[in-house]
């Protein structure tokens, strides 16, 4: 079996995120570091990261992850609050967090709405992380791989820190988190700038 190849690049919190599954599952992969927008016969939309394996070619975290939880043995990683991760945060504090790093052209009025919505549903992840080890249950899902590459970000910028540092359940579970080995292996080892 040919091995997968993930094309993306490991800042990106959707490329660490397949990564993070690739080693929760005990895949072997090689990584072919893309830069958004230049992987157009792989995905049209230009948008990091894609698969390849096995003749299959797959654009999209959510349709890959199921692809892998399909196509591999290893623990069962799928979950409903991956998708409450995808919806809330990732619409909010990715967005903020990519207009504060100069990537995303957002009004203010925009980043002070994607601001305050991450204060909004910061606080939904850690009454559940205040309940349970993990953001489902007691087991490691998806959920959690989502949302730990973008939490960790959240010290880098000081409007998402002040949140952060009201959200004690959330930053038990991402230290819990940061000892992982795939949370190690998959640290990237340059970030983007963001001014003061
Ligand atoms: N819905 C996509 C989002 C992927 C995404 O937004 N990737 C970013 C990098 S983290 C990207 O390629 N952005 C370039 C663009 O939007 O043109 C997924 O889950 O894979």
């Amino acid at each position: 079996m040919a091995v997968l190849k993930i094309h993306g690049l490991p800042p990106s919190t959707f490329t660490r995120t397949v990564r993070l599954a690739c080693h929760e599952k005990g895949i072997e992969y090689e990584m072919v570091d893309a830069m958004p927008n230049t992987i157009d016969p792989l995905n049209p939309f230009g948008k990091i990261p894609a698969i390849t394996h096995d003749g299959v070619t797959l654009f999209e975290s959510i349709a890959i992850l199921r692809y892998l939880e399909r196509a591999f043995p290893g623990p069962k990683l799928w979950d409903q609050w991956a998708s409450a991760v995808a919806d809330s945060l990732v619409n909010a504090s990715l967005r903020y967090f990519a207009a504060r790093a100069g990537f995303l052209p957002v009004p203010a009025e925009m980043a002070q709405k994607y601001l305050a919505k991450t204060a909004e549903v910061v606080p939904i992840f850690d009454r559940q992380l205040g309940k349970h080890r993990f953001l489902a249950g007691d087991s490691l899902t998806v959920a959690d791989l989502y949302l730990y590459p973008l939490y960790a970000y959240f010290p880098d910028i000081a409007e998402l820190k002040a949140i952060a540092d009201r959200a004690p359940n959330c930053n038990r579970w991402s230290a819990e988190m940061a000892a992982r080995p795939s949370v190690k292996a998959t640290e990237p080892s340059f970030k983007p700038q963001i001014a003061a």
